[in-house]
């Protein structure tokens, strides 16, 4: 494949953001490649620079759950520019995108827009803390809930891909009022809470991550999480960005029957403009301004193109989804046991895990189930794979630590396609 002005691009680039990035792990580090440059997307296809086609299996790391461009979404935000970008007052269409969430996610009585996830988390903490007048929060180890300054401990993601869990400029007094523990073992956090019993304001989790790769909550695990919390009178927050319409209509909310105080949603629910949005129980949402003292604030909160996104993505969602969900469980289900067999062919070391169309294949015997294990992935052999793939024009998440998505434009061509470039990818040591 050619990519000259992939090159030329990153070169420009580098010499404007840092690693010529906006956002880490794009960089490609991780798989020892050089990013090609998107130009333009459609379905299920990315299309470079240099003209090269892939079959996109990150969907702009989770939103694009219907494809890329996807008429009504395109038509929604077209129709919505019309009558300007940005008002900074409050429109009908924040409303109405809200009903549609709350109908999906029931626990969700009030809500506030933001215009990420990092948001989203970041304000969801605060509102723990003001409501229970305790400081620490509870975290899983490479569980990552965006960027801010107290959930950058042992984090996942970009975190983990570049080995730097614990970020500088995080100031220890900050980073102390975070525990991270391992991920699917309750026995931690009951001894977290025997050891703080009346300090830790909330416990947030990532109920499947996906930021240490997909890796699933085990039999009991979310509900364990919600007696604990209950029984000590911490809030439990479900950080749902990734899995928020993704695994279910409503999430892991509804696919593991969870209530939990908080929830933080992002990606599919701004129909892949910025958006993110923390709500939950009235009690602790009418903590916030202007009814109550924890502050929080936006200009593009609520923005008019993202609730148009939002609205008309959430809305195909709800009217379809009876015929989505299925047919994004058969299509991943297809896929990810077809790589896994080929891999196991091969003879090759591979751990599929996934709930619905969000996957990782880890290159370990397996089985993964925190992060601990995710870690001993070989992923040097990752890298390798990754490099076969996006040269056959597959192209994966650059990162062991990532989840893989697919969209309802994704079938059987693109499945087959995909499962004849990794077989071959095995069979030459690519991998
Ligand atoms: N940390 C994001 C995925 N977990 C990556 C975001 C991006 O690079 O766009």
């Amino acid at each position: 494949m050619n990519h000259t002005r992939s090159q030329a691009l990153q070169t420009r680039a580098e010499r404007l953001f840092p690693g010529g990035v906006n956002s880490p792990v794009r960089a490609f580090t991780a798989v020892g490649a050089a990013p090609p440059f998107v130009e333009r997307a459609s379905g299920a296809y990315l299309y470079d620079a240099d003209g090269n086609r892939y079959i996109d299996y990150f969907g702009s790391w989770g939103p694009m759950i219907l494809g890329h461009a996807f008429p009504a979404v395109v038509e929604a935000i077209v129709r919505a520019a019309r009558d300007s970008s940005s008002f900074g007052a409050s429109t009908a269409a924040e409303s109405e995108l809200a009903e549609r969430v709350a109908a999906c996610f029931p626990v969700i009585e009030k809500m506030r827009f933001v215009s990420s996830g990092t948001e989203a988390t970041m304000s969801a903490i605060r509102l723990a803390r003001a409501a229970t007048g305790r400081k620490i929060i509870v975290k899983f180890e490479g569980c990552y809930h965006g960027h801010a300054d107290g959930l950058l401990v042992k984090a996942g993601s970009g975190a983990a891909t570049f080995g730097i869990p614990g970020s500088a400029g995080v100031p220890e007094e900050i980073a102390r009022l975070t525990l991270a523990l391992p991920y699917n073992d309750l026995v931690a956090v009951e001894s977290a809470f025997a050891a703080h019993s009346h300090a830790i304001a909330a416990v947030i989790v990532e109920p499947v991550v996906g930021n240490s790769g997909c890796i699933l909550p085990a039999p009991g695990y979310l509900a364990g999480l919600r007696k604990i919390t209950e029984r000590h009178g911490a809030l439990l927050i479900v950080d749902e960005v990734m899995t928020g319409f993704r695994i279910a209509l409503g999430g892991a909310c509804q696919l593991y029957s969870l209530e939990p105080d908080l929830v933080t949603l992002g990606k599919i629910v701004g129909g892949g403009l910025p958006v993110g949005l923390f709500g939950g129980k009235r009690c602790f949402m009418d903590l916030l301004t202007p009814l109550g003292p924890v502050y929080q604030a936006g200009t593009l909160s609520g923005n008019p193109l993202a609730m148009a996104a939002g609205n008309a993505t959430v809305g195909y969602l709800q009217q379809h989804a009876a015929e989505v969900y299925p047919q994004l469980e058969a299509t991943a289900k297809a896929l990810v046991e077809g790589v896994a067999r080929e891999a196991a062919r091969a003879g090759k070391p591979l751990t599929a895990n996934r709930v619905g169309s969000m996957w990782t294949w880890f290159f370990s015997p397996g089985p993964v189930t925190n992060y601990a294990d995710a870690a001993k992935s070989d992923t040097a052999a990752f890298g390798r794979f990754h490099r076969v793939m996006l040269d056959r024009g597959v192209w994966l998440p650059p990162s062991q630590f990532e989840a893989a998505f697919l969209s309802t434009a994704h079938g059987e061509a693109e499945v087959a396609e995909t499962i004849a470039a990794a077989s071959q990818a095995f069979e030459r040591g690519g991998e």
